[in-house]
């Protein structure tokens, strides 16, 4: 079973989206275990003071280095494993870009450790001493890593075998790898008509239907059919 503990300083983010998902029946089956920390528990002062003036002066606050310190050490206990089957991941935009690969990797692990930056600013010893990876999921600016996180447990869970209904694709590509992850999909109605007009980019087109293919019942054919789909979308 693979552990996620998540650090945040605003923890309620993940409150429905972990009830809701499949992630929540995976955890119920004990495929997986995630649980979310408020980082705010380990700051010592009365005030639960996660963040502090930047030496050398500048604008903005930076999150302080003992609180996380903390947390790590404390949510490192929680699951026996070695280390490695563990990582400890920071979030900040200027990190490793995330990838599928990057899930299947993280899918084989014990336990897994996220730091949920605030985008302002972490004290740079996190990344040097606590961190064994910074992770970016994606080129652009978020004001926290608990966005990340989330894509982070959602992209490998569904990677453990039994959390998905179906078994898994192994050979399964993103467009980004140049591989398409599956083949065109239709279900009914056979016929759509949409009412006149309302689609500038159907103009003209009076019934949208499914590829008669796939209507035939004749499985080589449809097999045929969408092995050349597939090509013409790799191109
Ligand atoms: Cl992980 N954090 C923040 N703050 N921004 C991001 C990101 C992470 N990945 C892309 N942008």
């Amino acid at each position: 079973m693979i552990r996620f503990d998540i650090i945040s300083i605003f923890p309620e983010i993940f409150d429905s989206y972990f009830k809701v998902s499949l992630i929540d029946k995976a955890q119920k089956k004990k495929l997986i275990k995630v649980k979310i920390h408020d980082l705010r528990k380990w700051a010592t002062d009365k005030h639960h003071i996660i963040d502090d003036r930047p030496y050398g002066g500048g604008i903005g606050m930076v999150m302080k280095l003992e609180p996380i310190y903390k947390a790590v050490n404390e949510i490192k206990k929680l699951k026996k494993t070695t280390k490695r089957k563990r990582k400890i991941i920071l979030f900040t935009p200027r990190g490793k870009s995330y990838h599928q690969k990057t899930a299947y990797n993280i899918s084989k692990l014990d336990h897994v450790i996220m730091i949920c930056g605030r985008y302002e600013g972490i004290d740079e010893r996190v990344a040097k001493y606590i961190a064994d990876v910074e992770l970016s999921i994606g080129d652009y600016v978020l004001m926290g890593g608990e966005l990340a996180a989330m894509v982070v447990v959602e992209s490998t869970a569904r990677l453990i075998p039994g959390i998905l209904g179906k078994p898994q694709l192994l050979g399964e590509r993103t467009t980004k790898d140049k591989g398409f992850i599956e083949y065109l999909q239709y279900t009914r109605p056979e016929v759509f008509k949409p009412r006149p007009n309302r689609s500038s980019k159907a103009r003209g087109v009076k019934n949208w239907r499914v590829p008669k293919i796939l209507l035939s019942g004749d499985h080589k054919k449809i097999a045929e059919w969408r092995a050349e789909r597939r090509k013409i979308i790799n191109k």
